[in-house]
């Protein structure tokens, strides 16, 4: 639990629902491999892709921060995001998690660049890790032995397109987390 006062939060785009089915698909890739036991998969509803992960914060700072974000996501123009491989996190050899990844990583590079600087505009600390996009299939229980191969395992190029992004709260749940909407932040369009 988040000490009192505090949420835990983080900035991320929604997954639409065709690349839910193609990351289900993607799992159902992985289901015969020896380690596939050893994951925790994340459910479908809370798929989606982190771009700053906030931790435990004040309620006061979630609302200055989505006044923040107003202002800089909507200077990120709306952009195509589509998945490509299977990736394992931080490597093949000590893997932690299994992720999606994602084609051509400067649009979202430059949208999770544009929730920094909301961040530290609205006194939060500056990330120290470099942004690596990806979506979170699942998480080892406990590490596999050795190195794992995901060769010949896909993702379908399943393309969305970004039109927002969402501050969510998440609650920690022994069964998985629950997240919830605390604000949306459109992209621009190009139209004033
Ligand atoms: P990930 O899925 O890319 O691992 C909500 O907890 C989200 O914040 C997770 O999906 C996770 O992204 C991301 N996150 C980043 N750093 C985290 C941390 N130290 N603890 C928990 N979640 C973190």
């Amino acid at each position: 639990m988040p000490p009192d006062g505090k949420l835990r939060a983080f900035v991320a785009i929604d997954v639409s629902p065709e690349i839910r089915d193609a990351l289900a698909a993607a799992r159902g890739e992985l289901a015969d491999l020896p380690w596939a036991g050893d994951v925790r998969w994340v459910r479908a509803e809370n798929q989606h892709l982190t771009l700053r992960f906030l931790g435990d914060v004040e309620r006061s700072f979630c609302v200055e921060l989505v006044r923040e974000l107003e202002r800089r996501v909507a200077e990120v123009p709306v952009f195509d995001l589509s998945l490509v491989g299977l990736v394992a996190f931080p490597s093949a050899r000590r893997p932690r998690v299994i992720a999606a990844g994602v084609e051509d990583d400067a649009p979202v590079t430059q949208l999770a660049r544009a929730v920094e600087a909301a961040v530290v505009a609205a006194g939060g600390e500056a990330e120290e890790r470099r942004f690596r996009p990806h979506i979170t299939l699942g998480r080892f229980r406990k590490p596999p032995r050795g190195k794992i191969d995901l060769a010949g395992r896909e993702v379908a190029p399943v393309t969305m397109s970004v039109c927002e992004a969402v501050l969510l709260r998440s609650e920690l749940d022994p069964n998985g987390a629950k997240y919830s909407t605390l604000g949306r932040v459109a992209l621009g369009t190009g139209v004033d």
